[in-house]
């Protein structure tokens, strides 16, 4: 990764006449966006440092002249403005926005598109209400009166926006309650609110990111127009679909508690392979108890993939897959073995009767199978990271 300062033999000293706060770094991702960064900086010399002093901080993973582009622009800012080009894009556009939050200096941090669909003149709106609302964090929302997302392209886009939305709120009433448009990727943010470390971003969503890990105190709305794309191209896939549920599942399951519920409910599903190849088994003339043992091994394996995708993408480097079939199999059928033993111990030993030692005797061997899957096939080891997580905004 290289800094390249751009246009800062330029820098003029900034008076703005707006008294409150001291100032705001825009932070600005950028994939290829060479036809845009002219006009965008000339759209934020035009509305913000009159109203507010600000910097400008590109951070990006182009392969285009953006870079050089940004640089020749920047001689006409009398602002500082400056380029982060990383060699190694790690993490996307939400990797993108992290480096530039920590590169930031100012108070506040707006971090907005490339492409002019999120209005520069707004700039100074979303933090002049952070400092009127006391607000950490202020999102410019497109659901707000006022707002419109005239620029999202097509009603399909538009419903999977929607869907996305109520999908999220539904996972964080808590943490996104006040926030109508959490997939919005224009926002202004208190530095001091954002623990820069503890943030793990995949995908466009940056903003559920800060909203969930960092829980900034009190949030403020601004409604906004969400333009259609000035020019260029979009950089958003099919892809980014599932890394979003991906992303929901990993900030869902951040706490053990959590993901052993949801370690659970992914057991769940697996009754329904299992169902459904005894049923097949049985009917293709298979005698019911090896039947009800190779339909178990399909239940295992629908599990196994559903963790192994959704539980522990993260932690799964360290061991070849099979090693981690071969455990995971290994404890599942375990558990079948050890329930029989237990409910007898419940029985004979507590003087439990049969339904509730058989209720306590699952209970047991799924913490303890939790515990062992945990523990004995995606247990991290140091100095290990994932290095492809990436990821995208606004849809
Ligand atoms: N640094 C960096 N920026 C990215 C990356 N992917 C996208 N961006 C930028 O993130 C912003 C949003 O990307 P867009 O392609 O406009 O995504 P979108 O707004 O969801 O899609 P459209 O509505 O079609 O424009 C733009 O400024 C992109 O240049 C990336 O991998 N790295
Ligand atoms: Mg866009």
């Amino acid at each position: 990764m290289t800094i390249q300062p751009t246009g800062a033999e330029h820098v003029a000293p900034i008076t703005g006449d707006v008294p409150e706060p001291g100032a705001v770094t825009v932070v600005i991702p950028t994939f290829n966006e060479s036809a845009n960064v002219r006009e965008l900086l000339r759209r934020v010399a035009a509305s913000v440092p009159d109203r507010l002093p600000c910097e400008v901080v590109f951070v990006d993973d182009s392969t285009d002249d953006t870079p050089a582009v940004i640089a020749d622009a920047a001689r006409d800012c009398a602002f500082p403005v400056s380029v982060i080009h990383r060699d190694t894009p790690v993490g996307g556009l939400g990797g993108a926005v992290v480096e530039g939050i920590r590169a930031a200096t100012a108070d506040w941090v707006v971090v907005m598109d490339a492409d002019l669909q999120h209005p520069p003149a707004l700039v100074p709106d979303l933090v002049a209400t952070g400092e009127k609302e006391d607000a950490d964090l202020v999102v410019a929302s497109r659901y707000l009166p006022g707002g419109s997302r005239a620029g999202l392209a097509g009603g399909y886009r538009v419903a999977v926006s929607r869907g996305a939305t109520w999908l999220a709120k539904g996972l964080f009433p808590r943490a996104l309650s006040g926030i109508s448009d959490p997939m919005s990727g224009f926002f202004a943010i208190r530095r001091a609110a954002v623990t820069a470390d503890a943030l793990k971003p995949l995908g466009y969503k940056i903003l559920l990111e800060l909203a969930v890990r960092c829980r900034p105190d009190r949030v403020a709305e601004v409604p906004f127009v969400f333009e259609e794309r000035y020019a260029g191209e979009s950089k958003s896939t099919a892809r980014e679909g599932m890394r979003f549920l991906r992303h929901l599942v990993e900030l869902r399951t951040a706490s053990p508690l959590a993901r052993m519920i949801a370690f659970g409910l992914i057991g769940l599903t697996g009754f329904v392979p299992n169902l459904a190849a005894l049923y097949a088994l049985t009917r293709a003339g298979v005698h019911y108890l090896p039947a009800e043992i190779l339909a178990n091994q399909l239940g295992v394996a629908w599990n196994f993939l559903l963790i192994e995708v959704l539980l522990f993408r993260d932690r799964r480097h360290h061991r070849h897959w099979a090693d981690r079939a071969g455990r995971f199999a290994l404890l599942a059928n375990a558990d079948l073995v050890l329930r029989i033993p237990l409910i007898a111990l419940f029985v004979g030993q507590f003087h439990l009767a049969v339904l509730p030692a058989t209720a306590l005797a699952l209970l047991t061997t799924f913490v303890l199978r939790f515990a062992g899957t945990e523990a004995l096939v995606y247990l991290p080891r140091r100095g290990r990271s994932e290095t492809s997580r990436t990821g995208r905004n606004d849809r």
